[in-house]
């Protein structure tokens, strides 16, 4: 489940944008503003009966949130410094909380650099779900959508069914993974 956080400060509504490209793509979207409570009883019903590990990267308001949905635990949450427009990583250690009968939540540190060098080349593809039902439809069985030709991924992408924005991740993604890779 994706959630888009802060939403008082999204003066450009690029919410509706996101929400668009990734309920397409089967997510579940959730838009909230952990100052006013918006979003929080929907997160809160989501959560039952789960385990759930907040991801994402710091300052987003991870920690504000755990806070909201449960009052069993005090998370500590961090003002973003203004230098470095980064959040503090005030969430130190990842601890699973009881949160109601059946239910628990961790809270994480976050991240401020994501490593991908754990992922193969040819599995990234797979990280990108929607790209799944067209790749039986490229030339090359090990086609990687990128200089190949004949790609029905890159069709895709022309004809405004595959994100472009999504797509232009998944290339980002690729080249680092590339300029990375040891022999
Ligand atoms: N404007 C705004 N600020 C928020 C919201 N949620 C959290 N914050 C602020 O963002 C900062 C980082 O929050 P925190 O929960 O520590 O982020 P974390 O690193 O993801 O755990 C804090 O100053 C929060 O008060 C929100 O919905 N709107
Ligand atoms: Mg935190
Ligand atoms: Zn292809």
């Amino acid at each position: 489940m994706i959630c888009f956080n802060k939403c008082d400060l999204d003066v450009d509504n690029k919410f509706d944008y996101l929400n668009k490209i990734y309920s397409n793509i089967g997510y579940k979207v959730i838009k909230t503003n952990a100052k006013t409570g918006e979003g929080i009883e929907e997160i809160k019903e989501i959560l039952k009966d789960k385990t759930t590990v907040f991801a994402g990267p710091s300052g987003v308001g991870k920690s504000t949130i755990f806070n909201k949905v449960q009052n069993k635990v005090v998370m500590q949450t961090g003002e973003i410094s203004k230098k470095v427009s980064r959040g503090k990583h005030t969430t130190r250690h990842a601890e699973l909380i009881d949160i109601d009968n059946n239910t628990y939540l961790v809270d994480t540190p976050g991240f401020s650099l994501i490593d991908l060098s754990f992922i193969d080349i040819e599995e990234l593809q797979n990280c990108f779900k929607e790209f799944n039902q067209y790749s039986l439809g490229c030339k090359f069985t090990s086609c990687l959508h990128y200089k190949e030709k004949d790609c029905m991924i890159k069709n895709k992408v022309e004809e405004g069914i595959i994100s472009k924005d999504r797509y232009d991740n998944y290339i980002k993604f690729l080249t680092e993974l590339q300029q990375n890779r040891r022999y």
